[in-house]
């Protein structure tokens, strides 16, 4: 509800600003704008290509920018902070209109931020959050709540898998990342005080299907009684099905499965029955990350905090929701 009137007045906002703004943005800093024809110069750096939902992040940014008019400069960090980091001073000294970017590791970023805030050219973060005491440093943060998914995992976990003793693995995303942290925070906060559920081992598998299968089969040996995985995301959950299958066992049954995002590959596994549930990150943020930056290169107040809405799938809403999932 309150989060439709955002987008309406910021979608307002955006039309106001382009009768009013004409050719200047009068904002005294950062207008590259294709030879001052008003066309918005967007430089964005993307954390990589680790997911599907990554891959799904990334078609709706460029479809979305390309509906929007906007010019956009897309830069692939491939995981790595410090190449967010030559991206953005890039971005800096080609003096975009707008910086968006979606932090590879929450922390290290005030320095650079810093010149972009000097160079006078808004930063908007989309996705994943920054850690950081000044938040003058960037206008706005679209994106889902971690903490809640992973408090929806564990809320799930605790009525599903709290009468029996359940000695789960977790899968954890990329170290230093927001939803691996907040993901884990929100899980472990809704299982407190359960008796009977207990994660026995956790290691990150960098959110890839590569990773998840290879933690999965360590700890398969190394911790038999496993009977149940948190995965951080969906990709994860796919490699740990893997190993599982690989080790004779049957995902679903002797290892139930949790995971997050709901990507079609994720949702076919919960329709099968290899995953047991799943919590929804909505990666398509493209649209909204556009009316964002058109709002902020105007000049307009936009909320410092957008947050995307999502839900849950248990297998018989994954086998409904399938023939028109979107990613
Ligand atoms: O859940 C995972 C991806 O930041 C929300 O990153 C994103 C996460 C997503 O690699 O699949």
């Amino acid at each position: 509800m309150f989060k439709k009137t955002v987008v309406t007045a910021i979608a307002v906002a955006v039309a106001f600003g382009a009768t009013a703004c004409g050719g200047s943005d009068g904002d005294g800093g950062g207008s590259a704008s294709g030879g001052g024809d008003g066309t918005i110069t967007m430089g964005f750096s993307q954390v990589g290509a680790e997911s599907g939902w990554r891959t799904a992040n990334t078609a709706s940014i460029q479809e979305s920018a390309e509906a929007a008019g906007i010019e956009l400069q897309f830069s692939d960090a491939q995981g790595e902070q410090e190449n967010q980091i030559s991206a953005i001073r890039s971005f800096i000294q080609q003096r975009v209109d707008v910086i968006a970017f979606s932090p590879v590791v929450e922390t290290g970023w005030d320095s650079v931020l810093l010149e972009a805030q000097r160079a006078g050219i808004p930063v908007i973060l989309t996705d994943r959050a920054v850690d950081s005491e000044d938040e003058s440093l960037y206008e706005t943060f679209l994106g889902s709540d971690f903490v809640e998914e992973g408090k929806k995992a564990g809320e799930w976990a605790v009525e599903n898998w709290g009468s029996q003793p359940t000695f789960v693995a977790e899968l954890e995303g990329t170290t230093g990342a927001a939803p691996a942290i907040d993901r884990q925070e929100g899980f472990a906060e809704a299982i407190e005080g359960t008796d009977n559920i207990e994660v026995v081992a956790s290691q990150s598998g960098d959110f890839t299907r590569a990773g998840g299968r290879e933690v999965m089969e360590a700890l398969l040996n190394s911790n038999p009684e496993i009977n149940a995985v948190y995965a951080h995301n969906d990709d994860m959950a796919l490699g740990a099905i893997e190993a599982i299958e690989a080790a004779g066992k049957t995902p679903g049954t002797d290892i139930q499965i949790i995971s997050v995002d709901a990507v079609r590959d994720g949702m076919q596994a919960l329709a099968d029955g290899k995953i047991n549930f799943i919590v929804e990150c909505n990666p398509l943020l493209g649209e909204q990350l556009m009316e964002l930056a058109e709002a902020v290169v105007a000049g307009d107040e936009v909320e410092r905090r957008v947050v995307t809405e999502e839900t849950t799938f248990t297998q018989e809403q994954a086998i409904e929701a399938l023939p028109s999932r979107e990613y």
